[in-house]
């Protein structure tokens, strides 16, 4: 009775939401009643899991006007793909009386223990965004009328922060955003404390600037940065009053996507380059190492503005932090397992590589070259998160900046057996440092979902490691040039794919058409997919030419339309 009263509250509107790769997302002012529905899917997930469930109000990299929700399973991550059927047929219920009978219908299939003693708890977190705050009550409106349940108002958090929270209560750990600030700075202060004296460049604090998107990134990785030691971080487009617009020509979407420096920055950040003389030997430094998070900090970028025209980037993506982690994350296992007269025994570890169609063909040659097992999967988080999972160390990544390490829950209990045996039989040795730098980057890294903030401090303490400069990360690798273009269609579901989305099996034809486009192209290579956030088919070319990346994007671009 109290659901059918408050669903006649939330009328739903005339736009019809699905709940796609990211949570229903959209105009901000038609979400209300879906939002409302999210709040009930929520309380109903955690009723049946029995543990803690969030529920995060953001559209990410979208215009300010947008507005989004999506819900954070127990373990931290996406909503379980099982129940987005659900989720959609929630959203598509045309009337009060259909969304209760829906709600009654699921919660018998799936025995959840409706209007019983099981009590159910909710994290609510926003953005910064506007909308926000109203999208926010519409949520709470749809916990409350699930008897039982509980919402908690986390207030402004950035997306990866409230994942991490629902994460770290469900194992019984504290999960404040002090505890997340507390645990990032510390595991940080570990890495930095366990390099090796003779890469430590000096004594001054290594300098980043970072483009925060005008979003909820700003104000958290200024708090963040008040406990670090060593990084001196200048924040720029923080979101402040008169900074300018949520997403508008700013932040890890528009970087990575344009190739542009977002505004802000320019060519007094293509800094300085000075040849020292030090013992007989040259040395090149240069002073200009720049990140942009997206709207809610769970992407990151890296990029130098170059001094050619001070607008154009060297961009460095979510592929080379991959390559970054899993070059380091790769030599500690070498350390590791390398013989020596104390002899330990051998420490086998399962390392795998995530990425997506996406990912630059040269970032997975040099995986591949470096030895590591390299898996595809269609893009979305959730899949590759999902693959990940079956390493003792998974590491993905999108190419747009979205991604993690993750540790598996029967890996962590071996490396610390390992760490308190080398503790007693070999202690201070280079062994027992590796297994002490895997075991701060579990907890540095944020293994609930992608996060800036722990995805930027990672990188930080590896470059200083390795004594590296943004210049030299960016070498790793060259990358191929590409081309993105998206085709607006009436309907994106006529395009189906598979093989982790680079062939197309329907409309019939269509992938022998691409497959002719890409054979006239050195390193020619094209796909296709259906967006899950925006009514167009996404298009991608690269090629060893960015003439020939545009041209065959085009050329495939028009058999689609
Ligand atoms: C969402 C996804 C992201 C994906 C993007 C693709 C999550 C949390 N986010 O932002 O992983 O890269 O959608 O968008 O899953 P598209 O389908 O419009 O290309
Ligand atoms: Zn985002």
């Amino acid at each position: 009775k109290i659901l059918l009263q408050s669903a006649s509250r939330f009328q739903p509107g005339k736009k019809k939401f699905l709940y796609g790769t990211a949570g229903f997302r959209g105009e901000a002012s038609m979400l209300e009643s879906t939002v409302f529905k999210a709040g009930i899917m929520a309380a109903l997930r955690s009723l049946k899991t029995g543990l803690v469930v969030g529920l995060m109000i953001t559209a990410s990299h979208n215009p300010v006007s947008d507005n989004g929700v999506k819900i954070a399973d127990p373990s931290g991550g996406m909503m379980t793909q099982d129940w987005e059927p659900f989720a959609d047929a929630l959203a598509l219920a045309p009337d009060p009386d259909h969304l209760v009978e829906l709600i009654v219908q699921f919660a018998k299939k799936e025995n959840i223990p409706f209007g019983g003693t099981q009590s159910a708890e909710i994290l609510l977190g926003r953005d910064t965004r506007p909308s926000g705050e109203a999208l926010l009550e519409a949520a709470k409106k749809g916990i409350d009328a699930i008897i039982g349940s509980v919402a908690v108002d986390m207030g402004i958090l950035t997306t990866p922060q409230l994942h991490w929270m629902v994460r770290r209560r469900n194992m019984e750990m504290k999960a404040s955003e002090f505890d997340y600030f507390a645990l990032l700075s510390t595991s940080y202060r570990s890495l930095v404390d366990l390099i090796p004296a003779k890469t430590l460049t000096g004594t001054s604090d290594v300098k980043l600037t970072v483009d925060a998107a005008n979003g909820v990134g700003g104000e958290k990785i200024k708090e963040l940065s008040k406990l670090l030691t060593r990084l001196e971080i200048e924040v720029r487009n923080s979101g402040k009053e008169g900074e300018g617009a949520l997403n508008e020509k700013v932040g890890a979407d528009y970087v990575q996507k344009e190739k542009f420096a977002p505004l802000g920055f320019g060519p007094h950040d293509a800094g300085t380059r000075l040849w020292i003389r030090y013992l007989n030997a040259s040395y090149m430094m240069t002073f200009e190492k720049c990140a942009s998070l997206d709207g809610d900090a769970d992407r990151l970028v890296y990029f130098r503005v170059l001094p050619t025209d001070g607008r154009s980037v060297d961009l460095v993506d979510g592929d080379k932090i991959l390559s970054l982690f899993a070059l380091f994350i790769k030599e500690q296992l070498t350390i590791l397992n390398k013989e020596n007269e104390n002899e330990s025994s051998e420490f086998p570890v399962k390392l795998g590589i995530v990425q997506t169609a996406y990912a630059n063909g040269a970032s997975t040659e040099y995986l591949k070259q470096l030895g590591l097992d390299v898996v595809f999967t269609p893009t979305g988080v959730k899949y590759l998160h999902e693959k990940a999972l079956e390493n003792d160390i998974g590491i993905y990544f999108e190419a747009n900046g979205h991604g993690t390490i993750l540790f598996s829950e029967a890996f962590m209990p071996r490396l610390e057996s390992k760490s308190a045996e080398l503790s007693s039989v070999t202690p201070g040795s280079e062994q027992q440092k590796a297994v002490l730098r895997l075991l701060a980057v579990s907890t540095l890294i944020n293994q609930a979902v992608g996060d800036a903030l722990s995805g930027l401090l990672l990188v930080e303490a590896i470059l200083q490691y390795l004594g590296w400069s943004i210049e030299r990360w960016s070498e790793l690798y060259r990358d191929l040039p590409s081309r993105q273009l998206k085709v607006s269609v009436t309907d994106r579901n006529a395009v189906v794919t598979t093989n982790a989305e680079t062939t197309v099996v329907k409309p019939l034809g269509l992938q022998e058409l691409i497959n002719y486009e890409m054979a006239k192209y050195p390193k020619g290579r094209s796909f296709i997919r259906p967006s899950g956030t925006e009514d167009v088919i996404r298009v991608y070319a690269e090629a060893s030419t960015q003439e020939g990346a545009d041209r065959l994007a085009q050329a495939v671009a028009q058999h689609v339309d």
